[in-house]
């Protein structure tokens, strides 16, 4: 995508916040609302959540379990939830919303209807937001992004003639204002509180202006007839230092003391150097001048939602996913939440907290893939500290070793049962899912430091819980109990509908990848010999993927009929996205259960929530339907995102926008099961295009080009000498960047060869060389 392409553009201020453009730098969020002139900046930091810590494993807990599993046996799960609520949900029962910040107001002496030529902008290369308009012969600008080199946010604003800048400038934070304080003409403070035992923070607000004046009056900075102003918005909380108004000014202060140029440069040179790593094509033919120069997004919207195709559109939805990842997840920052980190309200929806049952994880679905790897390390903090409570939580609810986490989690990573919404919370799997995306990240990156240091001792530790807390079905299975399959019910023979269960397939399949992972990385770093065995042993015990009554993936262990058929979780389908232990051409019988289950969860209705049907699309793609898995990422286009491209659930939920970005890669290139896919299953919307800088597992980066459907030209580049394996059912051209062949070897669909680091390596079809070959002839 060029420049031009690669922006989202608005020809009027927005009016709500879900038209605002979200900048970040993970973990100071602002929504440029471009107003002309009362412009509203909503900031957030990652940290202002209401409330301190709640853990508090529930002292009634011991011995609950075993009653819960007789329950259980005898059919009466109503009377277990009854009971599991009662001894096992944590007190106090509920944790604190993550909240705004607050608000940068500015308001300027001329009126919207004063102007003309209004443009607003989001530079999805650049990180920067802009707003241009006229005001009569003047011409104004004002651009705004937030550093994550001077950890700021700067709002510059410039005017065509000298003297014409005048507004003033408050923090604000209704209802809950803070104390405003202003320490000198330059500088105004607002410091408060997010409850009694909640973290305490501090904005800090200063200017930087050429001509004109500047002072503090009241609540206001207060500009008069200046040339240009640069305004330096810093924040800090309790949360990561001791004083936060003192750090926030030392931080305001040190950005202040930089030109505006300085620090635009540091900002995009970083900013560029994680968003440029990939660039998405999907229309090489089409132009942004032939058909999209001068509509904005909401426009463009409007025309796909009518059935236009703008190929064009779905690419900057992808890099809009890949940018939102960077705003709200960088070294250092809290992981994204589920709005990200853009909140505007003080009690929003789900808290706006971490939910571990599917919406947490889709977050990071194109981190890896998307060559974003370090946005994927917030995660990983928060992992560490989540198994530190987690540890607790599972030798006092369930005698365990290891740690657990539930559902649900907040500022303070805990790990505990929060809530009361039966369907959600009793769910002890969210540590174990979470802790695959560390090993997930050894795979990307192939680091032995990080897999022995960081990964491993969590897998392990995630793993012991498991030992322990698995127990014998009827059938002899091994499976997790109580537990539940998120957020469904079944209905029993004697017509109870129950929500706690033996052995909910999702489990199963998350605790087999979860020991695949260890023993893998076990064996590669020759440790705990004893404790493979038994992972295999245990492994070995788990309840497979089976087919039920429909012909589709069994949910629970038992062949139940599901509460909702059209439920929005599908989460027995783990095993095939993002799990990998259904692999459809290995196991087509799995693959056709798997699509049977897709069609059936379809047909009642699923899919109605915008990150179900980005993890619909997945499943497709994994499928190998790039029609359906194009589909179902047109419908989500079309039915769940705002005018600023913000997923919606409805209400706006972040996960959308990477759930749906994710599924865009995973029809471009998968690497799941020990094999690179190019082109796996390519959409016939998206006939030719091309691909830079994706990543494979196994340390590969990869560029693909295509044509007519078909493979051009891939290139893939290894960033560890080793071996590469990939999967073709065309027989394929595999040649050096000299054109010389390489050795290969080759095994029905499958050839593997050597890369030695850096190396570059050419694949192309036979196919593709024989017809250009006779192109060429017939051209002669
Ligand atoms: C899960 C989903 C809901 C929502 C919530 C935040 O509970 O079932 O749809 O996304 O998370």
């Amino acid at each position: 995508m060029t420049n031009e392409t690669c922006k989202l553009i608005e020809k009027q201020p927005a009016r709500v916040w879900t038209e605002a453009f979200p900048l970040g730098n993970g973990r100071l969020g602002a929504m440029v609302f471009g107003d002309v002139s009362a412009e509203r900046i909503g900031l957030n930091e990652d940290s202002v959540w209401y409330g301190g810590p709640r853990g508090c494993d529930n002292p009634a807990a011991p011995g609950t379990v075993e009653e819960l599993r007789k329950l259980i046996r005898e059919g009466e799960p109503q009377e277990a939830e009854r009971m599991a609520l009662l001894h096992l949900t944590n007190t106090p029962q509920y944790f604190g919303p993550y909240q705004p910040l607050g608000d940068l107001r500015l308001q300027f002496d001329y009126r919207l209807w004063d102007s003309s030529d209004y443009r607003r902008e989001l530079n999805l290369r650049n990180g920067v937001a802009s707003v241009t308009y006229k005001i009569g012969e003047v011409q104004y600008n004002r651009e705004i992004f937030s550093s994550a080199v001077n950890h700021v946010l700067v709002v510059r604003l410039t005017a065509s003639e000298p003297r014409s800048i005048s507004l003033t400038a408050r923090l604000s934070r209704r209802p809950f204002e803070g104390e405003i304080k202003h320490d000198h003409d330059r500088l105004l403070t607002m410091e408060g509180s997010c409850g009694a035992d909640g973290i305490k923070y501090a904005t800090v607000l200063t200017s930087c202006i050429t001509g004109g004046e500047c002072r503090t009056v009241g609540n206001y900075m207060d500009i008069r007839g200046a040339d240009t102003v640069t305004l330096i918005l810093a924040a800090q909380t309790s949360f990561r230092c001791n004083d936060p108004r003192m750090e926030a000014i030392r931080q305001a202060e040190s950005a202040a003391s930089l030109s505006y140029e300085q620090l635009r440069e540091a900002h995009i040179k970083d900013h560029r150097a994680l968003f440029d790593r990939v660039s998405l094509d999907l229309s090489p033919q089409e132009t942004v001048s032939e058909t999209n120069r001068d509509k904005s997004t909401t426009e463009r919207l409007q025309l796909y939602r009518q059935g236009g195709a703008d190929p064009l559109l779905e690419a900057l939805f992808y890099q809009f996913g890949r940018y939102l990842l960077m705003a709200s997840s960088r070294p250092g920052s809290l992981p994204a939440n589920l709005q990200g980190i853009w909140n505007e309200s003080f009690t929003p929806p789900w808290e706006s907290d971490y939910h571990l049952n599917i919406n947490l994880q889709m977050n990071y679905w194109i981190a890896e893939t998307g060559n974003l790897p370090e946005c994927h390390e917030p995660l990983f903090d928060f992992i560490d500290r989540l198994a530190a409570n987690g540890r607790h939580t599972a030798a006092a609810l369930y005698s365990a070793r290891g740690f657990t986490a539930h559902s649900s989690s907040n500022l303070w990573a805990e790990s505990g049962l929060f809530g009361a919404w039966t369907p959600a919370i009793f769910w002890p799997t969210g540590g174990a899912w979470l802790a695959l995306h560390l090993w997930e990240h050894y795979r990307y990156n192939r680091s032995e430091d990080f897999l022995r240091d960081r990964a491993y001792p969590v897998l392990k530790e995630a793993s012991l819980f498991f030992l322990d807390f698995l127990t014998y079905d009827k059938s002899g299975f091994l499976v997790t109990s109580p537990s539940l399959s998120p957020e469904n019910s079944y209905v029993t023979d004697t017509g109870q509908v129950g929500v706690l269960c033996s052995g909910p397939s999702m489990d199963s399949q998350i605790v087999y990848a979860l020991f695949t992972a260890c023993i893998e990385a076990a064996e590669y770093l020759e440790v705990d010999s004893m404790l493979t065995k038994e992972w295999r042993s245990v492994r070995s015990k788990l309840s497979p993927p089976r087919v039920g009554r429909h012909g589709q993936i069994m949910e629970w262990s038992v062949d139940y009929e599901e509460a909702e058929p059209g439920h929005r979780h599908i989460s027995h389908l783990f095993a095939l996205h993002p799990g990998e232990q259904i692999i459809p051409h290995r196991m087509p019988e799995l693959a056709e259960a798997a699509q049977r289950t897709l069609e059936r969860r379809l047909k009642n209705g699923g899919g109605h929530t915008g990150w179900s049907q980005a993890w619909i699309s997945n499943f497709w793609a994994r499928l190998g339907n790039g029609d359906k898995a194009y589909d179902s990422l047109r419908e989500l286009l079309v039915k769940a995102v705002h005018p600023n491209l913000f997923g919606d659930h409805p209400p706006f939920q972040i996960d959308a926008n990477f759930g749906g970005a994710a599924a865009i890669q995973e029809m471009l290139i998968q690497s799941h099961g020990g094999e690179i896919r190019l082109l796996p299953t390519l959409p016939s919307s998206w006939p030719s295009g091309s691909v830079r800088g994706l990543r494979a597992r196994g340390g590969f980066t990869v560029n693909i080009d295509w044509r007519d459907g078909m493979l051009e030209l891939a290139e893939i580049c290894a960033a560890k000498t080793g071996e590469c394996t990939l999967y073709s059912m065309e027989p394929l051209l595999i040649s050096d960047s000299d054109r010389h062949s390489v050795p290969v070897t080759k095994a029905g669909y499958l050839y593997t060869f050597s890369l030695r680091q850096g190396e570059m390596i050419w694949i192309s079809l036979e196919q593709r060389k024989l017809s250009n070959s006779d192109d060429q002839k017939n051209r002669q």
